[in-house]
């Protein structure tokens, strides 16, 4: 029997906030009581999770004195020696206060971006305090709803400015830490600058430090950016970028539901748990998710259950489909290559084309082939429905 439960090296993380979501929504208040950062490291540790994350503010609230943060700090630190639980990432709450009602780092209002970076430094100090390797940015507010508000070049250049200047503070501090960039479309903003992870790559280019800046893909984002998920990870860690993940679930145009992952669309959540290891991706799995409104603590950890339970039983549907005689054979026969065409390809040379002008091609032979693509994808069908 094949045994689905969670071990230390799947990476299996959660937010404070993941866990500690209380139930509220924009069209009710909380289904379930307050837990602290120490408590819901017990919880986490009794599910089986690898590592916890946080917000600066999910740890230390924004207003706490310096003795009521300490004796935070202390209770947590306690609970991660008592569960073995590590942080491998932390993040900057750049989004609930007030202040940062019109963005934070691209605001029109410079005292606001100046105490972004503020909050922010102070937020770097304090997950690499608790052992983060790396930091996460959610431009959460950076956005508009009117663009008559702000010019977006300025908006570009402002967040630019702001990473170059967090990129100096970390190598400043000799800090070992990579940054990653979040995108998501929209909400709460109307329009979120940089939307999706291919902006964010696009955007690092443009970075005084781009070796530094990776990306923080979110499966719910892209889904509501109405894109291919897995593809943009397969970009993101083509060009060396891919330094953290956030996986959850999302329905098609809703708004930003952080399901718990392979909930909603569990083929997607195949060819992405596949690619990730296909590729040996050696990250945090993080589930930036949370349970449904419904449910108590008992079902919020039936959720964190959940979301690692569909990793390892899609990791191994992945490997059975790399193993299986029928689909390997089919995707040989797909992707067989007499090299007739190998002296076209590859590497340019002016010799190459000026025989590729000479090359005549068959169109209509090579369009009738059939690809028995249908075949193959009932095949990983049957595997997922597990008939096969
Ligand atoms: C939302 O998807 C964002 C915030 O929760 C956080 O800043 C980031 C880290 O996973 N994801
Ligand atoms: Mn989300
Ligand atoms: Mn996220």
């Amino acid at each position: 029997m094949f045994d689905y439960s969670p071990k230390p090296d799947h990476k299996f993380t959660f937010g404070l906030w993941t866990v500690g979501n209380r139930g509220a929504d924009p069209f009710g208040s909380v289904t379930r009581p307050h837990k602290t950062p120490a408590e819901l490291v017990h919880l986490l540790g009794e599910v089986g999770a690898y590592g916890v994350n946080f917000h600066d503010n999910d740890l230390i609230p924004i207003d706490a004195t310096l003795f009521e943060a300490e004796a935070i700090k202390k209770d947590f630190r306690k609970a991660l020696t008592d569960t073995g639980l590590v942080v491998p990432m932390a993040t900057t709450n750049l989004f609930s206060d007030p202040i940062f009602k019109d963005g934070a780092f691209t605001s029109n209002d410079p005292r606001v971006r100046a105490y972004a970076l503020q909050k922010t430094i102070n937020a770097i100090d304090l997950g690499v305090e608790f052992g983060a390797k790396t930091y996460v940015f959610w431009g959460g507010r950076e956005g508009t709803e009117t663009d008559s508000s702000k010019s977006a070049l300025d908006a570009i250049q402002r967040s630019r400015e702001a990473m170059n200047f967090l990129c100096e503070y970390v190598l400043d501090r000799k800090y070992d830490l990579k940054l990653a960039l979040e995108a998501k479309p929209n909400e709460p903003r109307g329009d979120i600058y940089n939307p999706t992870t291919g902006h964010m790559l696009a955007f690092i280019t443009r970075l005084d430090h781009p070796e530094m800046v990776g990306v923080n893909p979110e499966v719910a984002h892209e889904h509501m950016a109405g894109i291919n998920f897995m593809h943009g990870v397969a970009q993101a860690w083509e060009a060396g970028k891919l330094f953290h993940i956030d996986l959850n679930d999302q329905y098609p145009g809703r708004y930003d539901q952080d399901l718990r992952f392979g909930s909603r669309d569990i083929k997607a959540a195949f060819y992405l748990v596949k690619f990730l290891e296909d590729v040996g991706y050696q990250g945090s799995r993080h589930f930036d998710a949370h349970a449904y409104r419904t449910e108590d603590y008992e079902g919020v950890k039936d959720f964190a259950r959940g979301c690692m339970r569909t990793y390892v039983i899609l990791k191994e549907k992945a490997a059975q489909f790399n193993a299986d005689p029928e689909i390997q054979a089919l995707l040989a026969e797909i992707n067989a290559d007499d090299h007739a065409m190998t002296p076209f390809l590859g590497e340019y040379t002016t010799e190459k084309a000026d025989a590729l002008k000479l090359q005549l091609f068959d169109r209509p032979a090579v369009a009738s082939r059939g690809l028995q693509y249908e075949r193959l994808d009932q095949l990983t069908i049957d595997l997922l429905l597990g008939v096969r």
